[in-house]
């Protein structure tokens, strides 16, 4: 297909040259049947279901049980974010750094011109014009998705802010990030011979790529999650954390709260990075267990944050919905969520009961005696095989949650109070513990780890260290990225959110959780906003300033006091240890890595020899 015969006539009237160029440039090389401009609308939303429970991409399940729901099954080969086929492709391997794959962009460019070359025959390309953040906000940036998946649409239509609205901002010449996703199975093959279509297309070979310097994202192989809901990982955290080194401003994977004392009214605002299966979601629909305290979502997984006018640092939601783990969503450990999915929710990879409605594992205890799964195959309780995929998903609209902070599309963000770090760790970290200041929690944020709980991430017991919750999103070398936060960090001066690490994953000798969570993670967090607030006094120690135990609010709490004071137990021979693994870890980001944080290293081991 040459450029002549893309027809461009069904564009929207006063797209920007630069626009009708790189679609232009994208047809010729995937060489679509037909090119969609989408606009948000529901018209539009209800023809693609429609097409996609024609074509079994979608089975629509019992609309009376749950309106405008919907079940995707994938191919069992493409259920997660891969990152070992995740490229940071920068010019310079060193500014992708040690905790990325690199490729050469010159490379990879040719590599992605063989696999897109055709790769939409036959399909519908889909041009989704969409905005991470409140359209027209100070902190929202624009982006344009091309897509040959309807399933991406649908998903990006609950995710961000797309279609007319978005592309008016970008007609007005708004900076915008352009991004390319094929499923990679064209439905006319190189001879030009038809093949049918299947419903989940994808293909073995995937490339998920991040162009740092021309700000770039092209998604190959793959119609899952991060990989191709691409405002998500790629460019709300990749590439925007890239934009952010570069105009000042922080690009986190955290989850955003607003928590308001009823006392006084007074209102925080606390975001928290937390490495996977941690209870982030969780986390985010917080229901504390404490009288006296509301807690609101402002967003679950994606924090922008920039100073602002006041020199506060404010943060923002990029996303418009949440892309939640489905398996453990239950009632009991969060009836938020649980009824957020009552209607209009995509569900991707869950069992399907035989009334037509969905089951994961954990929603509830007695399982139905017979569903099918997620492969598409007869399941009951006795079969040995799981109902929903473990990284199945539900994507529903953040304004669906009852806890939905009335504020949470506030173009100016809200301004942050509290930034917690968390870990999953059995052994050495308490359950809170404050910074001593910025920089020590831009140590604490460095080296926060988990222990591998399973034999398939490594050696069980041993450390993954999870930076930021940023292994896998960040798009430039870890360590320059903690350069940024120092920096930050002294423009912010007093004005910066106070830093604390939590863990509600320490474990006892006999291997009982010392926690309950849930719930009860409101109690350590009280005591941080009380410490914000100047009312409450730490005790300084190995870690950072923990509580005495007398100002942690234990009112109705079911807990041993020896069990309590393990909580906060630091043992100055493990966290020699610690101090040990730590250098270790530093030692791969060479000279690269701020003097200031091998500082707060020598630091530790000065408090670590005074606590012996
Ligand atoms: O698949 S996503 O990247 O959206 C979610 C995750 O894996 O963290
Ligand atoms: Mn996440």
């Amino acid at each position: 297909m040459s450029l002549a015969t893309i027809n461009l006539d069904a564009a929207p009237a006063g797209l920007p040259e630069e626009v009708v160029a790189w679609v232009s440039s994208v047809a010729e090389l995937t060489q679509p049947e037909a090119i969609h401009f989408c606009d948000g609308s529901t018209e539009e939303r209800d023809r693609l279901n429609a097409q996609m429970i024609a074509s079994g991409t979608f089975i629509e399940l019992n609309q009376a049980k749950r309106p405008g729901c919907y079940l995707a099954r994938s191919n069992p080969s493409d259920v997660a974010r891969v990152e070992a086929r995740t490229f940071i492709c920068s010019e310079h391997p060193e500014d992708a750094g040690p905790t990325n794959n690199w490729a050469d962009p010159d490379d990879m460019r040719l590599t992605l011109q063989r696999v897109f070359a055709g790769s939409m025959r036959g399909r519908t390309m889909y041009v989704i014009p969409f905005s991470m953040g409140p359209l027209g906000g100070p902190i929202s940036k624009l982006g344009i998705e091309i897509t040959d998946s309807p399933y991406v649409v649908a998903n990006m239509r609950i995710m961000t802010r797309m279609g007319d609205a978005a592309l008016e901002h970008i007609k007005n010449g708004e900076y915008w990030v352009p991004a390319v996703h094929s499923v990679g199975y064209p439905l006319i093959d190189d001879a030009g011979e038809p093949r049918e279509d299947i419903p989940w297309p994808c293909n073995d070979e995937k490339y998920i790529c991040h162009f740092p310097e021309t700000r770039e994202i092209w998604s190959y192989g793959s119609g899952y999650g991060g990989n191709a809901l691409l405002g998500k990982k790629c460019y709300a955290l990749r590439i925007a954390s890239v934009l952010a080194r570069d105009e000042g401003w922080l690009a986190e994977h955290m989850l955003i709260l607003r928590i308001t004392r009823q006392s006084d009214g007074r209102r925080f605002h606390l975001t928290a990075a937390f490495p996977s299966a941690c209870g982030k979601t969780n986390l985010a629909m917080l229901r504390p267990t404490i009288p006296g305290w509301k807690v609101e979502t402002i967003g679950d997984d994606i924090a922008w944050m920039r100073p602002g006018p006041a020199g506060r640092l404010h943060a923002i939601n990029p996303e418009a919905g949440f892309f939640g783990v489905a398996p453990g969503t239950s009632e009991e450990t969060n009836p938020t969520a649980l009824h957020a999915l009552d209607h209009d929710t995509i569900f991707t990879n869950v069992g399907l009961t035989d009334d037509g409605d969905v089951w994961w594992e954990g929603l509830t205890d007695e399982p139905p005696a017979h569903l099918i799964d997620w492969q598409g195959h007869d399941w009951t309780p006795d079969c040995g095989r799981k109902a929903a995929h473990p990284n199945s998903r539900f994507t529903v609209r953040a304004s669906q949650a009852e806890s939905i902070s009335p504020d949470w599309e506030d173009p100016a963000g809200v301004p942050v109070d509290v930034i917690l770090f968390g870990g999953r760790r059995a052994h050495n970290v308490p359950l809170i513990s404050e910074s001593y200041d910025w920089n020590h929690g831009v140590f604490v944020g460095a080296t926060v780890s988990s222990e591998q709980t399973a034999a398939a991430e490594g050696t069980v017991g041993a450390l993954r260290r999870d930076p930021f919750a940023m292994l896998p999103f960040c798009g430039y070398n870890m360590a320059d990225y903690w350069g940024h936060w120092l920096r930050l960090g002294a423009q912010l001066g007093a004005k910066a959110p106070r830093i604390f690490q939590v863990n509600w994953f320490r474990k006892a000798d006999d291997g009982h959780f010392l926690w309950p969570g849930f719930g009860d993670n409101s109690r350590p967090i009280e005591w941080a906003l009380r410490r914000v607030a100047g009312e409450v006094e730490a005790v300084d120690a190995i870690s950072g300033r923990l509580p005495a135990l007398d100002d942690l609010n234990t009112d109705g709490l079911d807990i041993t006091d020896a069990d309590l004071e393990h909580l906060f137990e630091l043992d100055p021979d493990a966290w020699a240890t610690e101090a040990d693994l730590t250098e270790e870890y530093f030692a791969q980001f060479a000279d690269r890595l701020p003097a200031e944080l091998q500082g707060q290293l020598t630091a530790l081991r000065n408090r670590i020899a005074a606590a012996r």
